[in-house]
C-alpha cells in the first residue's frame, strides 16, 4: 500500500481527533484526500511531530493523531522515550515506514534493518499494531479502542502521490488549527 492509500484509509476513519502530519508528501497527501480544521500539517520542522503531538496531547483532552515518518522517527528517537513516559492515554503516534526519506528523494533509511516497532516496545509502550505492506486494508478501530499512548507502525511502500502543495500560509494552517483547539475543548 503506498503512503497516501494508508492516510485515506485512516482519515476516512477519524472522528473527533486532532491530527498532526509530518512535514513534505504526507501533509500535501493527507490535505488532498481530507482537509479539515482538525489537521495541522507541520512544515518545516522534522522530527518533531512526535514532540509537537506529545505536547498537544498533554495540553488537552482530545485524542491526538501523530502521522510520522519512518527518517523523522529516526532523527528524534528521543521522542519515543519522552512519550513512553509520560503516558499520554490520548495519544496515537503512527509510523508510516517507507524506508526512506520519501519527500526528499527516496534516499534509503535504516528501517529496513531496523524494527521500528521493536524500537517502541524496547523503550516500554505497551500498545502497538503493525499492519503490512501487503495488506490493502487498515482498520483503525483497535488502534483508537487502546489506551495510550499507542505505537502504530505501517510499512508502505515508497513513492509519493503526484499531488500540489499546500494552498495556505503556514500562519494559516497555525491559526486555524489553533482556533480549533480552543473553542472545542
Ligand atoms: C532538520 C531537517 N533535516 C532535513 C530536512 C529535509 N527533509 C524534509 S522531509 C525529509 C524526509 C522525511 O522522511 P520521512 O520522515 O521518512 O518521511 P517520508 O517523506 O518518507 O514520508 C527530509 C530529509 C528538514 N526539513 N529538516
Ligand atoms: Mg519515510
Amino acid at each position: 500500500m503506498e503512503r497516501i492509500k494508508a492516510l485515506e484509509q485512516i482519515a476516512s476513519q477519524l472522528g473527533d481527533e486532532l491530527v498532526i502530519c509530518n512535514i513534505g508528501f504526507p501533509s500535501r497527501e493527507l490535505y488532498h484526500v481530507k482537509d479539515s480544521s482538525k489537521h495541522f500539517y507541520m512544515l518545516g520542522s522534522m522530527g518533531m511531530t512526535s514532540s509537537i503531538g506529545l505536547g498537544l496531547a498533554m495540553a488537552q483532552e482530545r485524542k491526538v493523531v501523530v502521522f510520522d515518518g519512518d527518517g523523522s522517527v529516526l532523527m528524534n528517537m528521543g521522542s519515543l522515550v519522552t512519550i513512553y513516559n509520560q503516558a499520554p492515554p490520548n495519544l496515537v503516534l503512527v509510523v508510516l515506514d517507507n524506508e526512506c526519506y520519501g519527500s526528499t528523494g527516496n534516499q534509503c533509511t535504516y528501517t529496513s534493518t531496523t524494527d521500528l516497532k521493536n524500537v517502541a516496545e524496547g523503550v516500554g509502550f505497551k500498545e502497538t499494531f503493525l499492519f503490512q505492506d501487503s495488506e490493502d486494508r487498515i482498520d483503525f478501530t483497535p488502534v483508537l479502542n487502546s489506551k495510550g499512548p499507542v505505537f502504530v507502525h505501517i510499512k508502505v511502500s515508497p513513492g509519493n502521490a503526484n499531488v500540489p502543495v499546500i494552498p495556505m500560509e503556514p500562519d494559516e494552517i497555525k491559526e486555524r488549527f489553533m482556533r480549533e483547539v480552543q473553542e472545542n475543548k
